[in-house]
């Protein structure tokens, strides 16, 4: 061996022994890195020391290289096995640490949450019609069109059927009698509950229903109440007198109540029920004119009227022993009177600063 290979030698042993140590002396990963690359980097040691291979004999070349092969291959070795031991040491202190407690409560504060006014609004009415003897009652959104045509007596080729109102749900080798609907309004709820029981009933139902419809006064996803009531001999003044007593609860005790002809096909008569302009009283309890209720005084609430006999006929209910009247109303309407709101869409566009006002 040559003097200069011997002292490779030497060196690369007393390098790699120095190594062991500081690998085993780093405490985390960026530590251990830094100290790989102070051995193993461009500028590290063991490429600096191996510049004295030059001064190498020719004759042991080879085995220097080798030796310097081997080294290397052992600090890379002893590099990795630190990291291992590094990595493990983290996950057993992760898994031995106290747990962290998900129930803890946030460090900003966080607003509580309310009913969405729309909700608000529908549970006011529907507690209104409790308070009057209605009960309460739930329907599907998704529906026949049996039950939210056929037997309410909508003509087959009325145009609320239409692919412009309608949005029907696509059901391969759906019965043509019973094609699925996205429903059109609460009626449905009148056809399902006089199929199901005997009169006499009083039942008030709120939820979605749906319509191709998209302005500033329409969604094509919107609320309704439908409310109904059948016994023997109930008649128009029934009907009237329970419709005055609830606008008169929503709106006021002194609030004009009138009922205009109107038509449904699954009423006769029909009517739709207008209160006084809530928005252009003035202190002495005369209305004046304005633009929300385009200057007639009177803003329209509900549609309404006596139950068809067909209807009757439909569901099962002997339409000679009964008769009844049923209503339907939209609440978005009633909660933009209520608040003031210009268009529809705000309602469902979920802006905290927006529904934090009510
Ligand atoms: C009906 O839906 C009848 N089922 C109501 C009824 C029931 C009449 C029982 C007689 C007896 P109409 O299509 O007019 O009626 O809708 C009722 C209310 O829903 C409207 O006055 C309006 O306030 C609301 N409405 C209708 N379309 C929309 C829409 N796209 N967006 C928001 N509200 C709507």
């Amino acid at each position: 061996m040559s003097d200069a290979s011997g002292s490779i030698e030497a060196g690369l042993e007393a390098l790699s022994e120095r190594y062991r140590q500081r690998f085993a002396d780093a405490d985390d990963e960026l530590a251990l890195r830094g100290a790989r690359a102070e051995v193993l980097g461009k500028k590290g040691e063991l490429t600096t020391a191996l510049r004295g291979m030059k001064d190498v004999a020719p004759d042991q070349k080879k085995s220097v290289g080798e030796l310097v092969n081997r080294v290397r291959a052992s600090i890379e070795d002893m590099f990795e096995a630190r990291l291992a031991a590094l990595r493990q040491g983290m996950l057993e202190a992760e898994l031995n640490a106290r747990p962290f407690d998900l129930s803890l409560p946030g460090r900003l504060p966080v607003g509580r949450g309310h009913l969405h006014p729309v909700r608000q609004v529908m549970d006011e009415i529907l507690d209104i019609f409790k308070s009057l003897g209605f009960e309460a009652s739930w329907g599907p959104e998704v529906e026949v069109e049996a039950n939210n045509f056929t037997k309410l007596a909508f003509p087959p080729d009325h145009p609320a059927t239409d692919m412009q109102d309608t949005f029907w749900v696509d059901v391969a080798g759906a019965d043509p009698a019973a094609r699925p609907l996205l429903r059109t309004h609460t009626s449905n709820v009148q056809v399902r509950e006089m199929s199901s029981r005997k009169p006499p009933m009083a039942v008030v139902s709120g939820g979605a229903v749906y319509r191709r419809d998209d302005d500033v006064t329409h969604s094509p996803m919107f609320h309704q109440i439908e409310g109904f009531l059948v016994d023997q001999r109930v008649s128009f003044a029934e009907l009237k007198g329970v419709l005055t007593a609830f606008a008169q609860r929503l709106y006021g005790p002194d609030t004009p109540v009138r009922f205009r002809p109107s038509y449904f096909p699954f009423v006769e008569p029909g009517a739709e029920v207008d209160v006084g302009c809530v928005f252009c009283k003035v202190e002495d309890g005369t209305r004046a004119s304005c633009r929300v209720c385009k200057t007639s005084g009177w803003l329209e609430i509900l549609g309404c009227g006596m139950i068809h006999p067909e209807v009757f006929r439909h569901c099962g209910i002997d339409a000679e022993a009964y008769t009844g009247f049923a209503f339907g109303m939209g609440v978005e309407r009633v909660a933009m009177l209520r608040y003031g709101i210009p268009d529809i869409r705000v309602l469902f566009e979920n802006d905290p600063r927006f529904l934090a006002q009510f």
